[in-house]
């Protein structure tokens, strides 16, 4: 589907920051540790789009190698600086313009699943702009939101430059990273072996730690009722996933090797561990994980987007309860 529907909610929340303002100091998507200036994402990351600036070098580059003098290598930047200043001597209204990416869409609200996005936005260096779904007022039902989330659930994307340079609709955390991850060619290997080890962990965050973490969260926290049997299940199931974590964390850095989509999905949910019932001193492996993932600037960006608005949803209200946890088939 590539409906881009008008907000569900009336406020946009920080779309100009998001596209434009942005913090100076971010680690780069590949390298992890290094913290590096910010830069624009490539548009070359475009599927089906190579901007005039890549051409270029790759003509540059094609002479050079199909010609072996001196003077035939040094034609081609001198033409390139002509053609630079007779563009520049053009009176501004007659000078090409550059066309800016149109922003992503992201359908959201402040909770792990939507910080996934945030984070791999903010990663990717993706301009976004936030078009939050509050659903704690029931904003997740409306007809507009439902055209492109039809499991009623954020995060959700309409990406006004997708395949065949026309929009496209994502809904499903793990379907959108992996559809940004492919994008932008970032934080989600190209070759076979190394998408499988990041599809494995990605796949067990979203039938696995993210499922387990959020009915520890319920019953542990918002259930009216205090169910033990369901306390202990849960509780019980979030400590081996920690355990399968620490294991697996244990001589890696991230849960694929290098850094990727898979880390980005478990952030959210692992940060909340105390609300889970764990200590997270037990998983010493998954402790150091963790304080790396907080640490990067992309990750505290991405979970910081419209926390204030979330904030203010009271999880205990009868009537949000009522409306988030007695849902049935429509
Ligand atoms: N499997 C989905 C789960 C998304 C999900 O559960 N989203 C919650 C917020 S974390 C939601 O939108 N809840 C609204 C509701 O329960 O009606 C994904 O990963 O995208």
């Amino acid at each position: 589907m590539a409906r881009s529907p008008k907000s569900p909610s009336r406020s946009t929340t920080s779309a100009r920051s998001r596209t434009t303002a942005r913090p100076k100091a971010s680690a780069s998507a590949e390298s992890p540790s290094r913290a590096k200036a910010p830069t624009r994402p490539k548009t070359a990351a475009t599927p089906g789009r190579v901007p005039a600036a890549s051409k270029q070098t790759a003509k540059s580059k094609k002479i050079t190698k199909s010609k072996s003098g001196a003077a035939a290598t040094s034609r081609a930047p001198a033409r390139a600086v002509a053609k630079k200043a007779a563009v520049a001597a053009r009176p501004a209204a007659r000078r090409p313009v550059a066309k800016a990416a149109a922003p992503i869409e992201l359908f959201y609200w402040s909770t792990p699943n939507g910080w996934k996005i945030t984070i791999m936005l903010e990663e990717c260096r993706l301009p976004y702009v936030v078009r939050p779904v509050n659903i704690g007022a029931g904003e997740q039902f409306k007809p507009e939101f439902l055209a492109i989330a039809p499991n009623n659930r954020i995060p959700a994307i309409v990406d006004p430059d997708g395949p065949g340079r026309k929009p496209i609709s994502v809904f499903e955390s793990g379907a959108i990273l992996q559809y940004l991850g492919r994008k932008t060619g970032k934080l989600y290997p190209a070759d076979e072996r190394g998408r499988v080890e990041v599809e494995q962990w990605l796949m067990w965050q979203m039938g696995g730690l993210g499922p387990m973490a959020g009915q520890a969260h319920h019953f542990r926290i918002y259930a009216p009722e205090q169910v033990p049997y369901a306390i202990k299940r849960y509780t019980d199931e979030c400590n081996r996933l920690y355990g399968v974590m620490n294991r697996r964390l244990a001589d890696r850095e991230f849960l694929a090797g290098k850094y990727s989509i898979a880390d980005i999905a478990c952030v959210g949910w692992a940060s909340r561990n105390e609300r889970q019932g764990q200590d997270i001193a037990d998983f010493p492996h998954v402790k150091r994980w963790l304080d790396t993932m907080l640490a990067r600037p992309a990750v505290a960006r991405g979970m910081a987007v419209a926390a204030e608005a979330a904030a203010t949803v009271d999880m205990k209200d009868p009537a949000i309860q009522a409306l988030l946890f007695g849902q049935r088939a429509r």
